[in-house]
Formats: structure tokens, C-alpha cells, sequence
């Protein structure tokens, strides 16, 4: 007989709200099992809404006393930041780390030229000369696939400017050795060096021409403004602020190492506007670092210096001790890393993050979670663990601004994307990171690899934002520090997740299907 089911009533009859024990876990319980555990081990309760999407404030602390409005930060390799990528980073809010495998001065130019660099303007046009022969455009059109170039007295940006070249003008001449001041047009509409993109913009629609190139008064080439560009610019969703330092221009940072030839590198860099450096070392907690961040501070006491990488609180508390301005969090997340399987050191990313934020937050030092970011709930992730931002290699590599050029493998467009103390990066001088250029033997801590295009970090970067912000909305956590506060007292609720339970949060049982980001 089916069973008469009642529930208790309160003194109005309605029935009684039963007590909720305690769901889940608090990030304190949690991390105290003795598991490491990665972002995709865990998962987060959703939490109580009261607040829309675009209400959610992602604005941040990058070190003690640099603040961002977006919690991203480009990774220091040579595959993820030169000058493009930084100014991309700070146009969107965020900031990059400009890499250090290459020679001081390299450093310290890429620096400048990023500080400088402005939105949807190429500061460093192909230029030919006027007796280059028309091949040289054929040639660029098969390596680089563009057939319009500037002709300059010198060949080079910064020098007279001559003529334009299109493929209109070269198309039906048979000779290819024809020298390019036979064809090129002299009748070049330009605008003012220095002119804003409005006026800029104005001047490239109503000429109807593809190229815009920015004079001087007395003529010498200085930036270009191509149509394309322009057009999947606007596309762009709008990026807001950017990261702009005291002199009005991008903030940037660069990497630099712990021997005492980092010391000539440094001032290159201070000299070049630099507004921030890091410590670049996959094992920071040491004597070197506590060395290096000592100078600094008595060298450039303005500069604020990240440290790291650490993974653990007493590393976290030792750097902080020593002066660090922000500590760089991960060893053996990467995505092209291979240290733990090498060294058998590291520890699972969301496990490192919390342990070390724990101890920074309390003495406000913000935490960069470095590296295994691979989508937007990874970010929500790190943020809501207690980092303040998040460091990007692989997400940022494969987009337009990340150094190297596209190629084609099996039908996709790729770039270049290598760990920083692969063999490869190494044999270019990057390992001063894993302690071995000293040593004859030289070991990999990582591979080199390759990624999909992604397009423009302008594109990529708004549309995970808001990804980010609907995390945030879901949690019911309005801000980053809404978040770290919940999660010390303990109302960010979690658990971890069985290998059913990851597999059944991600895609399955189709046939087939398309992911797109958005
Ligand atoms: P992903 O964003 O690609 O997962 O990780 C990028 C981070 O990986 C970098 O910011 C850096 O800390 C780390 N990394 C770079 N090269 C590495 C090698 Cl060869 N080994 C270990 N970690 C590396």
C-alpha cells in the first residue's frame, strides 16, 4: 500500500524547510587530504545570484601596486611574447611579459616598440627599396601572402617614402627583374604621423585605397594603416580601457634572469619603460632569486619585481620574505612541460595555487596562476582559488599576435608553440631558466609543439572575459576579491571530481560535433 507521505507543517501550515547540511567542501577541507589536484579535478557549487553578467568587476592587482582591469597576463616564451602580443595584452586590459632569449638590447627594443605600438597601426611595414626587382614582391607573396608594399629610399621603416606597390601595378609585367621605381605609384595619399585611428580611418575610407601610410613632415615613413586591418578591427568587440603606466603608454614586462649579466639586461630595460620584470625560473625559492630581488629593490626601488615560480607556501612565504612584489605560481602545469615527469617535482595546479595564495593574500602579494589554462572555466578556476590573475603560454599561442608565422599541416592552420626549456629554446639560450647553461649536458623540461590559429588576442580575449564573468555570475561571487573572500570564509563550496563525472561535465555520446569558442 502506497505510503501517505507528510510533511512537517510550520505554525502557518506551510510545510517546514528542512535543515541543508553542509554541501560540499570548503577550499580549507578540501586541500588538506593530502591531493595534489589539478583544475579539472575539481569543481565548483553554484552559488546564489543576485547580480547581472556585466555587473562582474574582473579589475585585479598584477603585483602589489600595479593594477589591471583584466585578470590576463602573457607568458615570458618566445612563442607567446614580443612586442605584438604585449600590445595586444595591454590594449585589452591585460599585460605581457616580453621573453629573454635573445640578446639584452633585442629585449629592451621589443620593449620600446611595444610601449609604443598602437591599436590596428603596423609600426614595422615591409618595406623594398626602389631597385629591388618586382621577384622580391613575388617572393613575399608566396612566403607572407600579401603583394602590396611600401618603397622607401633605404628599403626600411623610417626612411623617405617613395612610392607604393599593389599587385595592380605589377600583375601583367612579364619581366620580374623589372626594377620597382619603374612601376610603383608616386601619388601616395598618406596622413600625418602620429594621427589618431579615427582621423586615420577617415583619411584610408574616403581615399579607397588598401594602404595608409603615416609621413612625417619631411616625409620619412613611420607607421602604415592597412584596409584589412581596419576592417577586422572593427570587428573587434570593444576592448575598453588599456593597461596604460605614468607615461601614457602600454604597460609592459619583461623577463630577466639571476646572474650578474642580468644586472646590464636590467637597466636596458629600465631604460627602455619597462614598468614591471619578472624573475623568470621554473624553481624560484632560491638563493638566486633572493640575491636578484635584493638588487632590484636597491637598484630600481620603483620597479616592482614578480618572483617564482613557487608552488608551495613555505616557497610562497621565503620569496615574500625576500621582497617579491607578486609570485609567479606553477611548476609542471604547462602545457608543453615536461618537469614532473623529468624532475619529479611540482604539484597539481589548483592545489598550488590555493596553498600559495593562502599565504600571499594574507601578506598582499597577488598570485599569478601560470600556466594549464586552457579555457575560460580554467580561469574562473585559478581566480576563484585565490590567484588575482592568470598567466597564459598555449591560449595565447596560435593567435595573430603571437610571434612566428602560420603554417599548414594536414588541412590546419598552425604556429609554433615550444616550452621555453625544450631543447629548441635552449639552443636559442634559454637555459639560464633551468639552471643549465653551465652545464655541457643539456636535459629537456619540455617539448616543442605546435597549436591551431586562434586569430586576434583583440577577439579572443573579450569573448573569455565574458565566459569568465557568467563563472562569476554562476558562483554569485560579483568580484575577484568577492571571490577570495568567500573562499576563506569558507561559502565557495567545491568538490573534486570523479573520472565519470569529468567526462560526463565535457561533450560525449555524439557521433560527431563542432566546438566552437564563440
Ligand atoms: P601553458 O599556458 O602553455 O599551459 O603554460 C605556460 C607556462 O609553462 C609558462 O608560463 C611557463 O611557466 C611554463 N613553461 C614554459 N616552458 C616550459 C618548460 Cl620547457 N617546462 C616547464 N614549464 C614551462
Amino acid at each position: 500500500m502506497a505510503k501517505n507521505h507528510r510533511a512537517a507543517t510550520d505554525v502557518n501550515g506551510r510545510p517546514e524547510l528542512p535543515i541543508v547540511e553542509d554541501d560540499g567542501f570548503s577550499a580549507e577541507m578540501l586541500f588538506r587530504q593530502g591531493y595534489s589536484y589539478t583544475y579539472d579535478d575539481l569543481i565548483f557549487h553554484p552559488g546564489f545570484i543576485n547580480f547581472a553578467t556585466d555587473a562582474v568587476d574582473l579589475s585585479t592587482h598584477l603585483t602589489r601596486n600595479i593594477q589591471l582591469r583584466t585578470p590576463c597576463v602573457s607568458s615570458p616564451m618566445d612563442t607567446v611574447t614580443e612586442a605584438a602580443m604585449a600590445a595586444a595584452m595591454a590594449t585589452v586590459g591585460g599585460i605581457g611579459f616580453i621573453h629573454y632569449n635573445n640578446q639584452p638590447q633585442v629585449q629592451a627594443a621589443l620593449v620600446k616598440k611595444a610601449k609604443s605600438q598602437r591599436v590596428a597601426f603596423m609600426p614595422d611595414p615591409v618595406c623594398l627599396r626602389p631597385s629591388d626587382p618586382i621577384s622580391h614582391i613575388d617572393l613575399l607573396k608566396e612566403t607572407r601572402g600579401f603583394s602590396s608594399v611600401l618603397v622607401t629610399e633605404d628599403g626600411k621603416v623610417g626612411s623617405k617614402l617613395l612610392g607604393v606597390v599593389t599587385s595592380r601595378d605589377t600583375d601583367f609585367v612579364v619581366d620580374r627583374s623589372t626594377e620597382l621605381c619603374e612601376v610603383m605609384s608616386r601619388d601616395i595619399i598618406s596622413a600625418p604621423a602620429g594621427a589618431s585611428l579615427e582621423e586615420a580611418s577617415r583619411v584610408l575610407i574616403e581615399s579607397k585605397k588598401s594602404l595608409l601610410p603615416l609621413v612625417t613632415d619631411t616625409g620619412e615613413l613611420t607607421e602604415l594603416l592597412c584596409r584589412t586591418d581596419l576592417k577586422s578591427h572593427r570587428q573587434n568587440p570593444d576592448s575598453g580601457f588599456p593597461s596604460l603606466g605614468a607615461d601614457g603608454k602600454f604597460l609592459v614586462g619583461a623577463a630577466v634572469g639571476t646572474r650578474e649579466s642580468d644586472q646590464i639586461r636590467l637597466q636596458l630595460l629600465v631604460d627602455a619603460g619597462v614598468n614591471v620584470v619578472i624573475l623568470d625560473s621554473s624553481q624560484g625559492d632560491s638563493i638566486y632569486q633572493r640575491k636578484m630581488i635584493e638588487y632590484v629593490k636597491k637598484v630600481h626601488p620603483e620597479l616592482d619585481v614578480i618572483a617564482g615560480n613557487v608552488v608551495t607556501a613555505y616557497q610562497a612565504r621565503n620569496l615574500i620574505e625576500a621582497g617579491a612584489d607578486a609570485l609567479r605560481v606553477g611548476m609542471g602545469s604547462g602545457s608543453i612541460c615536461t618537469t614532473q615527469e623529468v624532475c619529479a617535482v611540482g604539484r597539481g595546479q589548483g592545489t598550488a595555487v590555493y596553498k600559495t595564495a593562502a599565504v600571499g593574500n594574507a601578506m598582499g602579494v597577488p598570485i599569478i596562476a601560470d600556466g594549464g589554462i586552457a579555457n575560460s572555466g580554467h580561469v574562473v578556476k585559478a581566480l576563484s582559488l585565490g590567484a588575482s590573475t592568470v598567466m597564459m603560454g598555449s591560449f595565447l599561442a596560435g593567435t595573430d599576435e603571437a610571434p612566428g608565422e602560420f603554417f599548414i599541416q594536414d588541412g590546419l592552420r598552425l604556429k609554433k608553440y615550444r616550452g621555453m626549456g625544450s631543447l629548441e629554446a635552449m639552443a636559442k639560450g634559454s637555459d639560464a631558466r633551468y639552471l643549465g647553461d653551465k652545464s655541457r649536458l643539456k636535459i629537456a623540461q619540455g617539448v616543442s609543439g605546435s597549436v591551431a590559429a586562434k586569430g586576434s588576442v583583440l577577439r579572443l580575449i573579450p569573448y573569455t572575459l565574458h565566459a569568465v564573468k557568467q563563472g562569476f555570475q554562476d558562483l554569485g561571487t560579483p568580484s575577484i576579491s568577492a571571490a577570495h573572500d568567500a573562499l576563506v570564509a569558507g561559502s565557495i563550496r567545491l568538490e573534486v571530481r570523479t573520472g565519470a563525472a569529468q567526462k560526463e561535465g565535457g561533450v560525449h555520446d555524439l557521433v560527431s560535433y563542432e566546438k566552437r569558442r564563440f
